[in-house]
């Protein structure tokens, strides 16, 4: 979003002078603890009279499958510690030592910290990535930093044991209304895994523009994904499939799995740009640069759709190795009921035919799919009844594109502002009765790019109410005094990492 601040002459400057340490000193961060750690842990057991200190002398232990992930550790502690932190195989009293017990599945793991050694445990590698994600935020806020500081490396001793609440604890990107590059896509996987969200959902093509690359349909990329397609004119650009796999691999060494969306029947103005034979009367629409929805559909009647879709869907399922493909559905405002219906009931087969499981918004429901997961995101009383597994994206809470407020910049808000604390107060379980904890497979927070343009725009909405999402996603349970509180200390690790987050009046900020 662009926030034009008003060019204020300055008619009287104040002789009033206030040293940065006043202005920015807020209390002095609490000290961190086994309490401290965000999304709270299933069970923290501190143990005062005990504490493990990061020397020069530390060495990280890991074999196998757990070699990266103490290699990440290393790289993490390594710049503001000025360590050499070497790795080795043996586990070792005086050393951090990780280790995969080779039983079971998922991600939950055991962290012991004693005063001579700490050890990680988990049954997956999954399960070790996000006990790290815990250690690192066991050591001050300093150790966020890139360059050497003085610091008592000290972490709290004690033990966690934790594991999900949700399997599926998702963020997503549209990267159509406002195309990201790798690189921003990168850093915001840097950052939200961090908080154990363990799948990105990359929202792909949408009326503005189409942004990854089809080999069979080479227009979607070269008009839909050509310079200008984006809200505003802004945002064009498009992955090829040498970047999309490249994502691909950069979040996997995160623990985090890709999901691309293709919006369709809806949301297909780019490519019918780029096609008119999509359309039913063959005649090719004027693209589109605004915020409009609904107005656009393919058309059920003719083969070609179908061969599009199925195209697209292979060539999609085929540089995806994650489980699932979205084959979006929402908004379909411009598609006949029943011709959606039958749109549907030929497409999520496909995705299937392709070795996937399809995800979509909850309007797909209407089609009965029978092994599909229905992404909810807001109340619609004409909706057919989800069945199966439901993904939680409640747009009035889980929205990060919602305004936190009508003063604060940046975001929509047509399902209302979302502050922190709306955020983070609602239990996926219990929102909807038609849905029961038992059918929750998880929680996800899209960020659409309307008011989008930089990475700054991107950090500004998503930190801290993803946060929120993850807590949700990940903890047994919630309680807002204890998550306001450890949000509030944490904000000095996002600005040692250039994070430009919202400072919300509701955080009590370190
Ligand atoms: N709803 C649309 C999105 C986007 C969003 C912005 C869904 C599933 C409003 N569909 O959310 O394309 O425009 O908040």
């Amino acid at each position: 979003m662009r926030v034009t601040h008003l060019a204020v002459s300055a008619v009287l400057v104040l002789p009033l002078v206030v040293t940065s340490a006043d202005a920015s000193a807020g209390p002095p961060p609490p000290p961190v603890s086994l309490s401290s750690v965000l999304p709270a842990p299933v069970r923290a057991i501190p143990d005062p009279a005990a504490s493990f200190t990061l020397t020069p002398d530390t060495v990280i232990t890991a074999d196998g499958a757990a070699t990266p992930i103490a290699e990440q550790l290393a790289t993490a502690f390594r710049p503001a510690t000025g360590f050499p932190l070497p790795t080795a195989t043996k586990p070792a009293a005086g050393a951090i030592n990780l280790r995969l017990t080779g039983r079971g599945t998922g991600e939950a793991y055991r962290l012991v910290v004693t005063a001579n050694r700490v050890d990680l445990t988990a049954g997956t590698p999954a399960g070790l990535f996000n006990g790290v994600q815990t250690l690192r935020q066991l050591l001050p806020p300093d150790v966020e930093s890139d360059r050497v500081q003085r610091a008592d490396w000290v972490i709290p001793g004690g033990r966690i044991d934790d594991r999900p609440r949700y399997a599926y604890r998702g963020a997503m990107l549209d990267l159509a209304r406002h195309f990201h590059t790798p690189d921003e896509v990168k850093r915001y996987i840097d950052q939200i895994s961090r908080f154990k969200i363990n799948y990105l959902h990359l929202h792909l093509t949408d009326d503005q523009g189409w942004r990854i690359r089809i080999d069979s349909w080479p227009r979607l990329t070269a008009v839909g994904g050509a310079p200008g397609t984006g809200v505003g004119g802004e945002g064009g650009g498009f992955l090829t499939k040498g970047d999309y796999r490249d994502l691909v691999a950069y979040a996997a060494a995160r623990y985090v799995t890709i999901v691309p969306e293709i919006d369709m029947p809806g949301h297909v103005n780019a490519a019918q740009v780029a096609y008119p034979e999509l359309t039913c009367d063959g005649v090719a629409p004027k693209p589109r640069t605004d915020m409009l929805v609904g107005y656009s559909s393919l058309c059920a009647g003719k083969e070609v759709t179908y061969r599009f879709a199925e195209d697209v869907i292979r060539e999609l399922a085929a540089m995806t190795p994650g489980p699932y493909l979205h084959i979006g559905g929402d908004e379909a405002h411009s598609t006949p009921h029943a011709d959606y219906v039958t749109f549907q009931k030929r497409v999520l087969p496909l995705v299937r035919k392709y070795g996937k499981t399809a995800i979509g918004w909850q309007e797909i429901a209407a089609a009965s799919p029978q092994d599909a997961i229905v992404q909810y995101w807001h109340e619609d009383p004409k909706m057919a009844k989800m069945t199966g597994k439901v993904i939680m994206s409640p747009a009035d809470r889980a929205y990060l594109d919602m305004q936190y407020d009508r003063l604060t910049p940046g975001g929509l808000n047509w399902a209302g502002t979302t502050e922190v604390d709306n955020a983070y107060s609602w239990n996926p379980g219990k929102l909807l009765r038609s849905v029961p904890e038992e059918r929750v497979f998880g929680v996800e927070a899209p960020l659409w790019s309307e008011t989008l343009r930089d990475l700054d725009d991107i950090e500004f909405l998503a930190f801290p109410r993803l946060v929120a999402i993850a807590e949700i996603g990940w903890s047994p349970r919630s309680d807002w005094d204890s998550f306001r509180t450890r949000l509030g200390a944490y904000g000095p690790r996002w600005t040692r990492q250039g994070v430009r987050f919202y400072s919300s009046p509701q955080i009590p900020w370190s």
